[in-house]
């Protein structure tokens, strides 16, 4: 039985478990990513592990998050992350250097390896063939420690592309058809594997934006082969030794087949506040717009901004629109400065910014009140922007930049002057690695500069025999960790002050929900499906628990959020019967007796005290699972197996 790419490097990488999908499984990771608004977390962390230098082939800390330095607090942490860096043996790209993903893709990625990164957006490197997954920072930490990575085994949903993009439709079309079939939830569980004739026509840029934006799904990861269009790229980088071929075995077997037409797509937008919202172009119409935002780890590549240049050449932005362009990477941004294209950018009015996230996870360009922006970005969440009030769609760079031009959305295929892109394709990238730090030989005289906004991270207690408290707060279905945690320029520099952090928790939403948690001594969370989907933030189930929230019932959960939660000592609970998520209100008393026992049995019998009602919700836990929930989280369970202390019989 021939074999698809992502079991060939699980079957490679298996430490324990079997590939059977849905089975508990642990792989082996070669290489770790971290980025800022992540990593002081996960170097905390790691520190606490006691190790001397990491264990991967290679790890690389970015800063490209927390950009702004309006007060002390970023560059503190920044130079924490670059001097923790040096000592463990980690490579540190420098403020400027990139955003994690495109510096990662261009210069660290690898066909074959596995890769795990505490960003969410980690799948990335998937478009060169790499299995690469996100994780909260402490399952990136632990992999740095050399620790297996925990799975349950994904489905592989291959899909297969058929045909050619016409001009001016574009690969985050791909994604964005994939998101209209499968929606923001229909990944969890899943790989999306590429596959067929279409793939050979897509560059690995343009590969690479549809596995960035696969984390939308909810998908463990998705992944294209390495092929030969994989070989240009990595010649282009000048890294030829780092490819190697990968593709699926002619008779591969998959566990679902999706079409797309690639002839058939045309310019699509997701519109607010969801990236699965999707509409075309023509079915939104012109609406005016006030903001155009192109850049992320999305849409930032070399080629994309080409192609953004080709657009604006000659002409204005329109008197409405600000324009703002954040290249992906210093490599991008050089090579765009060095053949003028970034002068016809200025020149048509566009304001240039860092090569970094910034107005992606809102550190600076918040729209105005109620403005209407277009992102070339991957998250549409409500209040993503910095701006509750704002309504994101997100696009291709060609939308968003005919669009710019013309002051309303418009499908690029109706413009009424001539962009050829003829010729923007480079046999050569330039190289130049001088803004990537080289870890220290001698870690021992390295010191670790910690900034006083850096506070320890939150540890859980052993779990209790029983769990009463209220319910501080229900929420509906697909509660983002942007709508738990907020983050955006305010509240970024407090990433690692998770005291100070965790007063601002679900405060788009509530902005009582930590006073509440304070004055009842936390309590339980109600959510409803697809609870926590979004970012690998841990940072969205660390607030929770230092603000005394022990429990979380939902509908059903995103697979990064649900680790964190047990990595943290949190209790995921999934309500058996969806009917019972209406029977409780905020505020009802909630009880469950004798959680050890329930938490290694199928079911849990949960009692609402105000209501005299009881309802069941499901488990699910694996036993190591079981084990982080029994010791109060992930850290605690590794001491007590390190102290061989029994908790449970
Ligand atoms: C995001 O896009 O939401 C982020 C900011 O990159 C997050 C990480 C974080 O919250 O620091 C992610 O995608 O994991
Ligand atoms: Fe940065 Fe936005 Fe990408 Fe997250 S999605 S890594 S904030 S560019």
């Amino acid at each position: 039985m021939g074999k698809n790419i992502v079991y060939k490097i699980l079957e490679k990488h298996l430490v324990e478990g079997e590939l059977v999908a849905g089975s508990p499984a642990t792989i082996k990771i070669d290489r770790t990513l971290t980025q800022d608004s992540t990593g002081t977390m996960a170097y905390l962390q790691l520190e606490a592990m006691n190790i001397d230098k990491v264990k991967t082939k290679k790890s690389v800390a970015y800063v490209d998050h927390n950009m702004l330095q309006q007060g002390f607090e970023n560059a503190d942490d920044h130079k924490y992350i670059e001097t923790v860096a040096k000592k463990y043996g980690i490579y540190f790209s420098k403020p400027g250097n990139g955003i994690c993903h495109q510096v990662n893709l261009e210069r660290f990625s690898v066909p074959g390896d596995t890769l795990l990164g505490s960003d969410s957006h980690t799948p990335t490197a998937g478009g060169v063939g790499m299995l690469a997954i996100g994780a909260g920072g402490l399952d990136v930490a632990l992999a740095m420690a050399g620790e297996p990575y925990s799975i349950n085994i994904p489905r592989v949903t291959k899909v297969e592309l058929i045909g050619k993009l016409n001009p001016m439709v574009a690969s985050k079309d791909i994604i964005l058809e994939v998101l209209k079939r499968e929606t923001v939830k229909g990944g969890v569980g899943r790989v999306y594997e590429y596959g067929g004739i279409g793939v050979e026509s897509l560059s690995v840029p343009q590969r690479a934006t549809i596995t960035n934006m696969g984390a939308e799904l909810g998908a463990t990861t998705s992944i294209f082969p390495s092929d030969n269009k994989t070989k240009e790229f990595f010649k282009a980088q000048d890294r030829l030794d780092d490819w190697s071929e990968l593709l699926a075995d002619d008779d591969a077997v998959y566990d679902e087949i999706i079409k797309i037409d690639l002839d058939k797509l045309e310019p699509m937008v997701a519109a607010p506040h969801s990236p699965d919202n999707i509409k075309t172009c023509k079915e939104i119409g012109p609406i005016k717009i006030d903001q155009v935002a192109i850049g992320s780890c999305t849409n930032s590549s070399y080629e994309d901004l080409m192609k953004v240049s080709r657009i604006l050449k000659g002409r204005k932005v329109a008197q409405n629109v600000s324009l703002v362009i954040a290249p992906g990477s210093r490599q991008v941004m050089e090579m765009i400065a060095r053949n003028g294209a970034l002068a016809d950018i200025i020149a048509s009015g566009a304001r240039i910014l860092e090569n970094s996230c910034g107005p992606c996870i809102g550190m600076g360009q918040s729209p105005g009140t109620d403005g209407i922006s277009l992102r070339t970005f991957n998250r549409n969440f409500f209040g993503r922007s910095g701006t509750n009030s704002a309504s994101v769609y997100l696009t291709s760079p060609e939308v968003a930049a005919v669009s710019a031009i013309y002051g309303y959305l418009r499908d690029p295929r109706d413009i009424d002057f001539k962009v050829d892109f003829e010729g923007i394709y480079r046999e050569n990238f330039l190289i130049d690695d001088s803004m990537i730090i080289e870890p220290s030989e001698e870690s021992e005289n390295v010191e670790v500069v910690r900034g006083p906004n850096i506070k320890p991270f939150p540890l859980n207690t052993i779990l209790a025999k029983n769990i009463q408290g209220k319910v501080i707060i229900k929420t509906g279905d697909n509660i983002t960790t942007d709508h738990i945690m907020p983050s955006n320029a305010k509240l970024l520099p407090f990433r690692s002050n998770i005291p100070h952090l965790s007063t601002f928790c679900f405060s788009t939403i509530d902005d009582k929900f930590a006073d509440r948690c304070m004055a009842n001594s936390g309590g339980f969370i109600v959510g409803g499906d697809n609870y926590g989907q979004g970012s690998s933030r841990e940072h969205a189930a660390l607030a929770p628990l230092y603000l005394g929230i022990k429990t979380v019932i939902a509908k059903s959960f995103a697979r990064i959020h649900r680790a964190n939660l047990i990595n943290s000592g949190i209790i995921p609970l999934v309500f058996e019967n969806e009917k019972d998520y209406d029977l409780i209100n905020k505020m009802d008393e909630l009880v469950i007796t004798d959680v050890k026992s329930g938490i290694k049995a199928d079911r849990i019998l949960v009692n609402n005290i105000n209501r005299g009602t009881s309802f069941f919700v499901k488990t699910g836990f694996n036993d190591n699972e079981i084990n982080m929930l029994l010791a109060g989280g992930k850290l605690n369970s590794i001491k007590i197996k390190n102290s061989k202390e029994v908790l449970y019989v």
